[in-house]
C-alpha cells in the first residue's frame, strides 16, 4: 500500500507510536509518506520506501497565527494526488483529524476518494478535545474519518461518553519494539551514576500538568528517606522550571538528576529499578510500556489506561491519583527486598510481551484494508 501518515513529530508518545509504526509498515514493503512540519524525531535513518514530505506554512503580516492547517491541508492533497496514495492515517485528532476531512473535500474535487483512519491518542479526547473552543470540530471530524481507532479501551469509551459519536471505533493498542527497547547490559553506567550500588528510580514525560511530576518528587523525597537512591527526571516541558524549584526547596538536587530530552531512553531505562508514572489522566502510558520492556516495573496512578498495561500486585502498583503516601509504601516493597523487585522485573517483561510490534501493526494493515474496501463499497 502507499500509505500517508500525519502526526507530531515530537517525542510525544502520538508522534512516537505513528513513527514506529511507519516504520515498521514500510520494512513490510509498503510505501510510507510523512507529512509532518518537522522531520519525526524517531525516523533515523534511510529508508528506501520512507518518504518525508515537509510541511511549511507562510508567514504574513496580517497573520497573528500561522495557518498551519491550511498549509497541511494543501500539502495532504499534493501527496495524495501525486504519489497515489491508497490511505492516509493521521495521529491525534486535532487538528490533523479536520485537516484530512479538508484534504478530503478538496481531492473530491479531482474525483479522488482518500480511505481516513483516525487514531486518538489521549488528551485530543480527554483534556484538549473537550474544551468548548475544540470539541464541536473534534466530533465532526471523528464521525468524518472512515475509520477511527482509540489506543485504549478506557479512551474508547471516554469517547464515546464525550461526544455523540456515529462512527464505529477500534481499539488497537499501543505497541513495543523489542528490538530497541530491551534490558541490554549497562552495569559500566550504572555504576558511574550510583556507585554505592543506590536504586535507580526513573520518570519520562513532557513535564505538563497532566503529568503529576510533582508527585514524582514526593514519592521519591519519601523513598530517599529509607533506602539510598536518585532520581532520573527524562524529558522538558512547562513544569520543569517548577520541579526544579521544589527539588531545591526539598534539598534533594544532589540525588535528582533532570536529563532534558533524551534520544536513547532505553539506555536509562537499562540501569532503573522502578518506574514511576503518576498522571491525572493517561490513556495509555506508552512510556510505561518502554519502561516494562526493558524489565522495569512501574508505580503508576489508578487512571484511564494505566490498568490496562500495569497490572497491579505484577507489573508494579496502582494508587489513586495523587496519593504519594501509598505509591511511596509501593515503591519500598519492591526495592527493599531483592526477590521481589526481580519478580516483578520478570512480571513486567512478561506482561510487555503482550504489546509486540509485530503482533500489533499486522491488525494496522488489516484495518487499513478493511477500511479501504468499505470506502470502495462506499459503506
Ligand atoms: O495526548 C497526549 O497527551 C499526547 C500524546 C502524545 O502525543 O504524547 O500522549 C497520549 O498518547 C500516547 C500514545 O498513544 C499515550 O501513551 C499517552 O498515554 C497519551 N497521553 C495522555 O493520555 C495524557
Amino acid at each position: 500500500m502507499n500509505i500517508g501518515i500525519v502526526c507530531y513529530p515530537t517525542f510525544g508518545g502520538s508522534g512516537v507510536i505513528a513513527t514506529e509504526l511507519g516504520i515498521s509498515l514500510a520494512k513490510k514493503g509498503h510505501n510510507v509518506h510523512f507529512i509532518t512540519y518537522k522531520r519525526p524525531v524517531r525516523l533515523e535513518g534511510f529508508y528506501q520506501n520512507i518518504f518525508y514530505h515537509e510541511v511549511n506554512s507562510m508567514s504574513y503580516p496580517l497573520f497573528e497565527y500561522d495557518p498551519y492547517e491550511t498549509a497541511l491541508a494543501s500539502k495532504i492533497a499534493d501527496v495524495v494526488r501525486y504519489e497515489k496514495l491508497d490511505l492516509l492515517h493521521v495521529h491525534y485528532a486535532i487538528p490533523h483529524a479536520a485537516v484530512a476531512f479538508m484534504a478530503k473535500s478538496i481531492l473530491s474535487s479531482f474525483g479522488i476518494r482518500i480511505p481516513v483512519v483516525t487514531t486518538l491518542h489521549g488528551t485530543d479526547i480527554t483534556l484538549v478535545g473537550n474544551d468548548k473552543s475544540f470539541a464541536p470540530v473534534v466530533e465532526f471530524s471523528i464521525n468524518s474519518s472512515d475509520g477511527v481507532t482509540a489506543v485504549s479501551n478506557y479512551l474508547k469509551q471516554k469517547t464515546l461518553n464525550t461526544f455523540n459519536i456515529t462512527t464505529d471505533i477500534e481499539v488497537i493498542y499501543n505497541f513495543i519494539d523489542f528490538d530497541r527497547f530491551k534490558k541490554v547490559d549497562k552495569d559500566h553506567f550504572k555504576k558511574m551514576l550510583a556507585p554505592n550500588g543506590e536504586k535507580v528510580l526513573v520518570h519520562t514525560s513532557n513535564f505538563r500538568k497532566v503529568k503529576r511530576v510533582q508527585d514524582v518528587i514526593e514519592v521519591f523525597g519519601r523513598v530517599v528517606q529509607k533506602t539510598p537512591s536518585l532520581l532520573l527526571l527524562i524529558g522538558d516541558g512547562p513544569e520543569r522550571q517548577r520541579m526544579e524549584e521544589l527539588c531545591r526547596s526539598k534539598g534533594l538536587c544532589d540525588q535528582i538528576r533532570f536529563l532534558g530530552k533524551q534520544n536513547a531512553v532505553e539506555e536509562l531505562l537499562a540501569i532503573s529499578d522502578v518506574f514511576i508514572i503518576p498522571s491525572a489522566d493517561e490513556s495509555f502510558g506508552l512510556a510505561a510500556l518502554e519502561a516494562m520492556a526493558c524489565e522495569v516495573p512501574i508505580i503508576s496512578s489508578n487512571v484511564g489506561g494505566l490498568p490496562e498495561v500495569n497490572i497491579h500486585g505484577v507489573t508494579g502498583f496502582l494508587s489513586e491519583v495523587g496519593d504519594v503516601e501509598d505509591m511511596a509504601r509501593n515503591t519500598l516493597s519492591l526495592l527493599e527486598n531483592e526477590n521481589t523487585l526481580h519478580a516483578f522485573k520478570a512480571s513486567a517483561l512478561a506482561e510487555a510481551k503482550k504489546f509486540k510490534i509485530e503482533e500489533i501493526v499486522p491488525v494496522y494493515e488489516d484495518y487499513y484494508i478493511e477500511t479501504i474496501d468499505r470506502v470502495k463499497i462506499g459503506v
